[in-house]
């Protein structure tokens, strides 16, 4: 059948359809459960509780089928029962499902991390080392960072998300929720602006922006304690934030001038998500680490980071690892995950959806003022709602409007400093069908979300 994407081993349907209200009864009484057993402040963005999922689409427990336009936040990449994914975790937890790397290796950790050494942008000696989520391994580029260097400083940027351990939590931007009540943080850790189109205008190119990051980094710090500087290619949490051409280079290039050891957090942006394997490769930037995590193994926890072999060595015997840092389930996943976008050309899928989502987007931009900016690459695409025709964000339309599209079975998240941005992450296991009514459901919504209405939708 044209457009049918590979759904996995439950074959689910591949439509959208809503048997109950959303949430259902089923989903109800687990949110009942869950309020008297889970802690409060681990949030869900829907109201609903999953069943399956596969191919472009999520089965509730009450049987809605929601269009998956989230991947679980950009993880998802190959589906989430992708066919590969679940043959190759199930032969390896008949083998074993853990033995500890640091106390018997195995082969798929090695085989990953070839794999990671040969996808990584640059083609110098390369080393990999394996851990569970995308904070950690963020946090281990830092301790390699300061080992490999002597140096103890981190730069980091406006709007950043680095995750929610104490030294990420230093490195994220973000007061509430992630920081309040949560600190005190680690410290030597500078802030610098950004490049952000939208809100520099045109008078900011990339190279301008990347002057302007670095002399307050200066102002922050001497460069000769700075042991790295961390950034988000395109960001993610932050409200997909796209920075000019030329400012990444010219960090990059700032950096290797002054001993500072450039570290890509790819995490959101990894593996084909971006319509390239990864998104430094857009601008040819060759960071000195990589960071990865989400969309490395189809679903399984896995983070790494790849890098310099020189970096990467420094730390002493025994100074990097973890009880579960490369677990073997996870890195049949990952090889699985991997095969799986090679083999189907996912980058190429990645960029015709970004295509697609960016042309429909673009058309509702240029008729509704309420749209500040459509932004993005390959299937990470965000629209920035702003109060009509000013770059002034408008987060309550954008909870109005992710809630109505909820409501009419379509996940679609959320993000920005400000809460301002819907941003489209969607399986690229989609098909082009199902993408196009998400999209379609996505404009009626905005289409029907007056001032009137968002003033009731939880402002
Ligand atoms: N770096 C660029 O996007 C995770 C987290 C959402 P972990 N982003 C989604 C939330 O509310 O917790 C992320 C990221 C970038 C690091 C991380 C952290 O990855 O696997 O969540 O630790």
């Amino acid at each position: 059948m044209p457009g049918r994407a590979e759904s996995g081993s439950m074959d689910i349907p591949q439509h959208r359809l809503l048997v109950t209200g959303v949430p259902g009864p089923r989903s109800r009484r687990l949110a009942a459960r869950r309020a008297a057993a889970v802690a409060s402040g681990v949030g869900s963005t829907m109201p609903v509780f999953a069943a399956h999922a596969g191919g472009g689409v999520l089965v509730d427990v009450d049987g809605n089928h929601f269009i998956d336009l989230g991947s679980g936040i950009a993880v998802t990449t190959v589906g989430a029962s992708a066919p590969r994914v679940v043959a190759a975790v199930q032969e390896q937890a008949a083998a074993f499902t853990h033995t500890c790397f640091m106390v018997t290796p195995y082969e798929g950790y090695v085989a990953v991390a070839e794999a990671l050494n040969r996808l990584t942008p640059g083609w110098h000696e390369k080393r990999t080392a394996l851990f569970n989520s995308g904070a950690e391994a963020v946090e281990n580029a830092v301790k390699i960072a300061r080992s490999a260097t002597g140096r103890h400083g981190i730069a980091v940027f406006d709007h950043a998300y680095h995750g929610r351990t104490n030294l990420t939590l230093a490195m994220t931007a973000k007061e509430t929720p992630y920081k309040r009540g949560f600190g005190p943080f680690a410290g030597e850790v500078v802030r610098a602006p950004l490049s952000y189109p939208f809100r520099d205008g045109p008078a900011v190119d990339g190279p301008a922006a990347a002057i302007r990051a670095i002399d307050e980094i200066r102002r922050q710090a001497a460069v000769e304690d700075l042991a790295a500087l961390v950034i988000e290619p395109i960001q993610g949490e932050g409200g997909f934030i796209e920075p000019a051409p030329g400012f990444l280079p010219a960090l990059a290039s700032w950096c290797r001038a002054n001993g500072v050891v450039f570290v890509a957090d790819e995490v959101q942006t990894g593996f084909a998500r971006t319509g390239a394997m990864f998104a430094c490769d857009h601008e040819g930037v060759v960071p000195d680490l990589i960071v990865m995590a989400k969309g490395i193994a189809g679903g399984l926890p896995l983070s790494a980071v790849t890098g310099r072999a020189d970096l990467m060595d420094a730390p002493q015997v025994g100074g990097l690892g973890g009880t579960y840092g490369g677990n073997p389930l996870a890195c049949a996943a990952a090889l699985a995950a991997i095969e799986t976008v090679e083999a189907g050309d996912l980058v190429a899928r990645a960029a015709a959806i970004g295509d697609l989502m960016r042309t429909r987007l673009r058309g509702l931009r240029a008729a509704d003022p309420r749209i500040g900016d459509v932004r993005g690459r390959g299937a990470m695409i965000a629209v920035e709602l702003v109060e009509p025709g000013t770059t002034t964000p408008d987060p309550a339309l954008a909870r109005a409007v992710a809630a109505a599209v909820h409501q009419q079975g379509v996940i679609v998240l959320t993000c920005g400093t400000d809460g301002n941005v819907l941003r489209l992450l969607p399986p690229l296991s989609i098909s082009d069908d199902l993408l196009a009514e998400g999209l379609d459901v996505l404009a009626g919504s905005l289409a029907a979300t007056s001032p009137l209405q968002r003033a009731g939708a939880g402002r």
